[in-house]
């Protein structure tokens, strides 16, 4: 598991290197957006179960048929189990965004998962669409928390997106 800084000391030791200009720029950058990434972990803590459920709704909603007699989140089990997902993806989302990397994601959330989904029938668009759901509510959820500019918000969810929605080759 990594983050924005051992990221970086591991590029820049494979090369014996010391830190460059463009290391310095990306150092500086991670460190003067600190306290807005452990700002939107509190209120993505503070609010964890209510913005599972809200996305789980809003999800819901606009595609009814997943929660249908057919639909992959139809009964009681498979609802839960889809919720918990999405717990999930705000969870380690979270961590993520704290660690300004999404090396995280890879390991323990995105390894295997596609493979997981198509086994049991998960279907991979309608769970993008939970995860950009869940990625707007968070953002105005920081944005009331105080944070004027989210758009370090969008990295780790849209990561996911794009991880899941990645072609086999
Ligand atoms: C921490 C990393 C981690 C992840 C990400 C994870 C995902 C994960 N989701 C699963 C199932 C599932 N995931 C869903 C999710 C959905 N179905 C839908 O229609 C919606 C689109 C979507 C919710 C947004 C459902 C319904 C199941 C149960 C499928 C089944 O058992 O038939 C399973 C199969 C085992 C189980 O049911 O627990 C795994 C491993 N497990 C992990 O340990």
């Amino acid at each position: 598991m990594r983050d924005a800084v051992t990221t970086l000391i591991k590029n820049y030791d494979v090369t014996g290197r010391y830190f460059d200009r463009n290391a310095i720029d990306s150092l500086t950058s991670y460190f003067e957006s600190g306290t807005a990434r452990v700002q939107a972990a509190a209120a993505i803590n503070a609010n964890a179960a209510a913005l599972v459920k809200q996305a789980g709704s809003q999800l819901f909603e606009e595609l009814p048929e997943l929660i249908r007699p057919g639909g992959n989140a139809y009964t009681t089990r498979r609802y839960a189990a889809c919720l918990r997902d999405m717990d999930y993806y705000l969870r380690y989302a979270t961590y993520a965004l704290v660690a300004g990397n999404t090396n995280v994601l890879d390991e323990r959330v995105l390894q295997g998962l596609r493979e997981t989904y198509n086994s049991l029938g998960v279907p991979i668009a309608p769970t993008v669409r939970g995860v950009q759901i869940l990625k707007d509510l968070v953002k105005e959820q920081v944005a009331a928390a105080g944070v004027s500019n989210t758009a370090f918000v969008d990295e780790p969810f849209d990561h996911i997106t794009r991880e899941l929605s990645e072609q086999d080759v």
